[in-house]
């Protein structure tokens, strides 16, 4: 039997007697781990349906930078390769050892943003980065496969939601906010940014537009409590509880059936994602056909070199 430890407590929120860490990664900006049973002596029982994927960089409150960004997007791809795992935890580590200071993600890391765009790793400067990466803007691509993804992602938001940090919770499917300490705030125009895509976007269709320029155009504060009211998220949660609460909404979403969760997560993104979202909902209706007494007969008919027999296939009304 695997018995994974107990892995390291990386928030005050964060249970560890109910995780294990996923293997096979080294990752610095944040943390893996999936959610499990163990029995009374903490060894592991059984993997549950749930991964929890953090920001693990609270002295500058979650920010991420190019390294975060490519670690984040292999979490999430994992996670969305794992057949058994239902729903994503996204979150942020902490409080910050240095102020006490709570944080779910603070956008880009500013200290490294380079005039073209590129967020420049340590070391790095305009005239030795690879002119290949500079002006990749790859916070999108993570927030193109939070869409693509078949699995449920729950932002957690445990601290600040600040610029991109903001445009994560926006593209997440669930929101929950810590009541005490979760602070929302769109500081992209603050710093000469702009989410001119799915952060802005979306959040007119959840808020409204006046609303959704209000929070844009004004980089105002807003308590969980004020989000919870404008309908941007689902619950504004004892910041205690948040984690568990969380798991609860996993649960829920875990019992379910797959094939439906997932078909609903597109039919939900297809409207919004235009042409690319109607391919991804395609491709599922595709899969499913595949798996008809009919598809099958049209494979079949032609390997075995014939006209296909139809017969047994009415035309529904
Ligand atoms: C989050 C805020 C409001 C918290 O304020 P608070 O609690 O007073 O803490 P501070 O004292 O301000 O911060 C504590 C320490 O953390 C550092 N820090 C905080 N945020 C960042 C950051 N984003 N980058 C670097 N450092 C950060 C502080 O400097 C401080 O450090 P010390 O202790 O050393 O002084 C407040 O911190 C705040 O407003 N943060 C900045 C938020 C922000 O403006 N983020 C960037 C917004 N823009 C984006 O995220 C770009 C969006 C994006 O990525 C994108 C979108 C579309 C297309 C492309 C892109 C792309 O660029 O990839």
């Amino acid at each position: 039997m695997s018995n994974y430890p107990v892995p390291e407590k990386v928030s005050d929120i964060f249970e560890p007697n109910l995780w294990r860490e996923v293997q096979g990664f080294d990752f610095q900006d944040i943390t893996y781990h999936r959610h499990v049973e163990r029995d009374t002596d903490g060894h592991w029982v059984r993997d549950l349906g749930t991964v929890r994927i953090a920001f693990d960089r609270p002295e500058v409150r979650n920010a991420f930078r190019p390294g975060t960004v490519d670690e984040l997007y292999r979490a999430i791809d994992h996670a969305r390769m794992t057949s058994d795992v239902g729903t994503v935890l996204l979150t942020g580590n902490g409080p910050s050892a240095k102020d006490g200071g709570h944080s779910f993600c603070s956008g880009g890391d500013q200290r490294i943003r380079g005039r073209d765009g590129y967020r420049y790793a340590e070391g790095e400067t305009a005239e030795s980065v690879d002119p290949a990466r500079a002006g990749r803007l790859h916070i999108l691509e993570v927030q193109r496969l939070m869409r693509t993804s078949p699995k449920v992602i729950i932002a957690v938001v445990n601290g600040w939601a600040a610029g991109g940090g903001h445009s994560l919770h926006v593209v997440s499917d669930l929101t929950l906010a810590s009541k005490q300490h979760g602070k929302f705030k769109q500081t992209d125009a603050t710093v000469g940014s702009f989410d001119a895509g799915y952060g802005s976007a979306l959040l007119a269709r959840h808020v409204g537009q006046k609303r959704a320029r209000e929070i844009f155009f004004t980089a105002r504060e807003y308590s969980a409590d004020d989000m919870l009211a404008m309908n941007a998220i689902n619950e504004s949660v004892n910041h205690q509880d948040l984690e568990n609460v969380a798991l609860e909404y996993a649960a829920d979403i875990n019992a379910q059936s797959p094939q439906a969760i997932r078909m609903l997560k597109f039919a939900f993104n297809l409207a919004d994602d235009g042409m690319a979202g109607q391919q991804v909902f395609a491709g599922e209706a595709t899969r499913m056909g595949y798996m008809t007494d009919e598809a099958v007969e049209g494979r079949d008919a032609f390997l075995e070199k014939r006209d296909p027999d139809w017969s047994n296939f009415p035309y529904y009304f």
